[in-house]
């Protein structure tokens, strides 16, 4: 696995739903635009195909100098040449991750109540996501809103990178910031967009420059 990076304040979810036809030549375009962290998500694909989806994406990303990280699957991300991997509360354990994406892999986990953050903090991963902030339309069940209070609450709870999800639009990217998250990850508000690339800018005019490190 290759090195830590840090993590910067737009985190794109590629999610194989909503992505276009051609998703390389996508994922250019918000390179381009400035994203320079992302991860793929495939709730469907088998494991071989989601594999080589991952493979052409991460290539792709990591030759602008972009993180990528696969959802779920930390053996596809190792594979994939991937930075790290993003885990879900039922999907293998931060620990076991670790053993498969090595101490230089990126390693975050969802959470979406206090016990579940309280459960990652301890679990000693690279950043903590918490969502959904918002109501969302990108999850199948999600869990309840945890709202922004629920965001300013954890922050003073740890050191580590908080990925606010669930909901985000460049409209309210300002208050989720204000409220404690280093990084907003985002999948409709980009990829539904008339003009991805452009909506990316929008993000990045608001957002602070500078980049936490995901090692704290
Ligand atoms: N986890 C919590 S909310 C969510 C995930 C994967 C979906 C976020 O998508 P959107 O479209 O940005 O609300
Ligand atoms: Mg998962």
């Amino acid at each position: 696995m290759p090195n830590r990076l840090a993590l910067p304040p737009l985190y794109v979810i590629l999610d194989a739903a909503l992505l276009p036809s051609d998703p390389v030549q996508f994922t250019r375009d918000l390179l381009q635009a400035g994203v320079r962290f992302f991860q793929y998500r495939n709730k469907v694909a088998p494991a071989r195909e989601l594999l080589h989806a991952s493979q052409a994406l991460c290539i792709t990303a990591r030759q602008q100098g972009a993180a990528f990280l696969v959802n779920d699957r930390p053996d596809v991300a190792r594979l994939a040449g991937a930075n790290g991997v993003h885990l879900g509360q039922l999907d293998l354990s931060v620990r076991a991750a670790r053993e498969i994406v090595g101490g230089d892999g990126l390693i975050g986990i969802s959470t979406h109540n206090l016990e579940q953050f309280e459960a990652a903090i301890e679990s000693n991963p690279d950043y903590i996501a918490v969502g959904p902030v918002f109501p969302t339309d990108s999850k199948r069940n999600p869990d309840p809103v945890v709202g922004l209070e629920f965001v300013k609450k954890v922050r003073g709870l740890t050191k580590k990178p908080i990925v606010a999800i669930g909901g985000i639009t460049v409209e309210r990217a300002r208050e989720v910031i204000a409220a404690g998250a280093d990084s907003l990850a985002v999948i409709s508000d980009i990829l539904k967009a008339k003009n991805p690339s452009a909506r990316v800018r929008q993000y990045l005019e608001i957002l602070p420059a500078s980049e936490q490190s995901a090692e704290n």
